[in-house]
């Protein structure tokens, strides 16, 4: 039988291709000097394609898939794909969720220890010499009894919840719908819960919904004392309030994992000891990384099953 066609939009991991590559007779549109022209003349070959949430998948590009049937994207985000007009152009797009849910969730856990207790800083401090000649770092902040309130709760954020509980937070969260079946307590308020909280931590999806949803008066109500982590979406956050807030210390500490504008980061938080920064690394583990790569290739396996 000769190997289905099979369009990759952007480039992905080379495990990821290798599998795809023993499955599929695969076509890197990325590869073409004229893409537009390639799809032109070649769309109608290909029932499925594979992107990812790097890549992403806009509405032109749906429109020139004519003959895609199913979009397997590599990340568990969509807000870089265009579900809505896919389905409405009968395409279906599959994720890559629940295999990443425990390594993001630790780097949560990483960021929240690594601020609160100045991890990075004092790192910093050592290599300097300043311990060496004398000097003592201060003291940092634990997080033993301390409430924590998670701005999203789904897959991850419940994960995320269940190891603070192992460190003895009281977990508290905030969604647009109470979650009836969750054991903690809902702030309808996320102005409110910051206030109660020493920690915030953002795992809700990126997209217009939810963008800026973590406003300047929320990071001020989270105050000096507290530490505000991301490892959602960058556009979640009022990235220009979180940098002026942790510069003139309103906001206390930051764990960051994603930006507005990746790999930009705003260099004025490089200067900063009361912040720690990630280049998106939450699902970024030799394990998790593999599982998802596995997933985008099932996904497409059970849909030409079942097709
Ligand atoms: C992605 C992520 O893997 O899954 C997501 O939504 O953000 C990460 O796990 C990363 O963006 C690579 O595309």
């Amino acid at each position: 039988m000769p190997k289905q066609p099979l369009l990759v939009l952007g480039p992905l991991m080379p495990y990821l291709l290798e599998e795809l590559e023993k499955r599929y007779a695969v076509e890197k549109l990325y590869e073409e000097k004229d893409a537009l022209g390639f799809l032109e003349k070649n769309a109608s070959r290909f029932r499925a394609a594979v992107t990812s949430t790097f890549t992403g998948l806009k509405a032109d590009m749906i429109d020139l898939l004519t003959a895609v049937e199913i979009v397997s994207s590599f990340g568990v985000g969509t807000d870089s794909l265009d579900v809505a007009y896919a389905e409405k152009k009968g395409i279906k797009v599959a994720n890559t969720p629940d295999v990443l849910n425990e390594d993001t969730a630790n780097m949560a856990i990483v960021l929240l220890l690594a601020a609160t207790r100045d991890l990075v800083a004092n790192d910093r401090f050592v290599r300097s010499g300043r311990w060496a000649r004398g000097e003592n770092a201060p003291l940092s902040l634990g997080i033993e009894g301390k409430k924590v309130g998670l701005v999203g709760l789904g897959r991850i954020g419940s994960v995320i919840a269940r190891k603070l509980e192992a460190f003895g937070c009281d977990v508290v969260y905030h969604t647009r719908n109470r979650k009836p079946d969750a054991p903690y307590t809902h702030y309808d308020d996320l102005v409110a819960m910051a206030r109660d909280c020493a920690a915030l931590i953002a795992i809700l999806p990126g997209g217009a919904a939810t963008q800026g949803i973590i406003s300047r008066e929320v990071l001020q109500a989270l105050g000096p004392e507290g530490t505000f982590v991301n490892i959602a979406r960058g556009t979640v956050v009022d990235e220009a309030a979180l940098v002026e807030l942790l510069q003139s210390g309103e906001l206390g500490r930051a764990g960051i994992d994603v930006f507005v504008d990746e790999p930009n980061v705003p260099e004025a938080l490089f200067k900063l000891d009361n912040v720690v920064l990630q280049p998106h690394m939450g699902s970024a583990t030799v394990e998790t990384r593999k599982a998802m790569a596995d997933r985008v290739v099932s996904n497409l396996e059970k849909y030409f099953a079942a097709n």
